[in-house]
């Protein structure tokens, strides 16, 4: 990697604007969405170039995080994803099964809290209405929770943010497998919010009665972490 890992630390001062442009493009799409598909979280567009070139252009200016200075190991024979929680079928997902799902791909911009951005990130994996369907969710579930290898790092979603289009299982970066510093095997990706959101090292995602907040949320930055909407400060 081209920078040791750190981990976040104060947000200090803002540096985004409001009117900050959130480029993402669904590049693949599943045939089903689960709730309402949010298309008007959408508010550009990356040109086709950009799109086509992401794969083949490793995307940079990542600075790799974690919070606990050493990073999770993936092992391909013991690792699961498991699904639970308020659920009537808990799964526990082997890596090939997790592959087995709908794959889709997309081109989005990773936006870190801090001020630093990645465009035109092309990344691989499964929406999760796919791997949340096999697991049939209960009416009292209105929120996920995702649970990291690296505890205790874990963040939270609304059913409903966990729904808009964009919002994926990523396996895969620039058309690679994920690489262990952006957390092998799988991560979450959901562009609308800044990166804390985004979980690395993935182990569970648990269905809960309601969002609560997470590991950065619990150090003082906002649960709703919008782009441009959010200064990472608790208001
Ligand atoms: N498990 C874990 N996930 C994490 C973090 C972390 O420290 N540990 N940092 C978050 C933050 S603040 C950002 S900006 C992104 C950074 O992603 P990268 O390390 O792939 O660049 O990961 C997010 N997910
Ligand atoms: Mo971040």
């Amino acid at each position: 990697m081209d920078t040791p890992p750190v981990t976040e630390q104060d947000p200090g001062p803002r540096r985004y604007g409001r009117r900050l442009f959130l480029a993402t493009v669904v590049g693949g799409v599943s045939s089903l969405y689960w709730g309402k598909a949010a298309w008007d979280h959408v508010t550009g567009v990356v040109s086709p170039v950009a799109e086509a070139i992401a794969p083949i252009i490793p995307s940079s200016g990542w600075r790799i995080y974690t919070i606990s200075g050493s990073m999770p190991t993936f092992d391909r024979a013991t690792w699961r994803l498991k699904i639970g929680g308020l659920v009537d079928q808990p799964l526990s997902l082997t890596y090939d099964e997790l592959r087995a799902l709908p794959r889709v791909e997309q081109v989005s911009t990773f936006h870190c809290v801090t001020g630093w951005t990645v465009n035109n990130v092309h990344w691989g994996g499964v929406r999760m209405h796919d791997v949340l369907a096999a697991a049939r969710p209960q009416d009292a579930g209105h929120a996920l929770q995702f649970v990291s290898m690296e505890v205790p790092y874990v963040d939270y979603l609304t059913l409903g943010q966990a729904s808009m289009h964009d919002v994926m299982l990523a396996y895969e970066m620039d058309g690679k497998p994920l690489k262990q510093e952006h957390g092998a095997p799988v991560r979450l990706v959901i562009p609308e919010m800044y990166g804390y959101k985004n979980v690395k090292w993935l182990q569970e995602i648990q269905v809960v009665p309601e969002s609560i907040d997470g590991y950065w949320e619990n150090l003082g930055y906002d649960r709703d972490a919008w782009v441009g909407r959010s200064n990472g400060y608790s208001s």
